[in-house]
């Protein structure tokens, strides 16, 4: 390599590295604006959740956290006849009828969909009929 093909490569990384910051910004301030997000963390045999005011027909997106040592789940019928997305492990599985999310310990899945009924929705784990939860949503006239 010479000492101006060089100097050409280092520019080009340059480049790339301003590109890709460009669009981590400009993720970040879209995804703040589109996405409402619920943080789930599964912890000791309880679902914590840390919720904003959840309103109809936007982009929820669901993280959730098991950090136990032991299996759970996060099923609701809340997704019921809705597109739903689930991600977990870097694969992406969508569906209509999708009831939930296995989590092995220390896993975690990322739920996306809209809300489209307004009220109180009731989540579980089906392993362990104890764990339960509950996510409010406002209709949009209520907020
Ligand atoms: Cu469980």
């Amino acid at each position: 390599m010479t000492h101006g093909n060089r100097r050409m490569w280092w520019s080009g990384v340059g480049t790339v590295l301003c590109v890709v910051s460009l669009m981590w910004i400009s993720e970040g301030i879209l995804g703040a604006q589109s996405e409402q997000v619920v943080d789930v963390t599964i912890k000791d045999y309880r679902f914590v959740t840390k919720q904003s005011t959840l309103r109809l027909g936007f982009p929820t997106v669901i993280k959730v956290r098991n950090e136990d040592a032991e299996r759970h789940d996060f099923s609701s019928t809340m997704f019921e006849g809705i597109p739903t997305q689930i991600e977990k492990d870097g694969v992406v599985v969508y569906g209509r009828g999708v009831g939930g999310v296995f989590l092995g310990p220390k896993q975690e899945a990322t739920i996306r969909f809209d809300m489209t009924r307004p009220g109180r929705h009731v989540f579980r784990c089906s392993i362990h009929p104890t764990m339960n939860g509950e996510l409010l949503l406002l209709s949009a006239e209520a907020v």
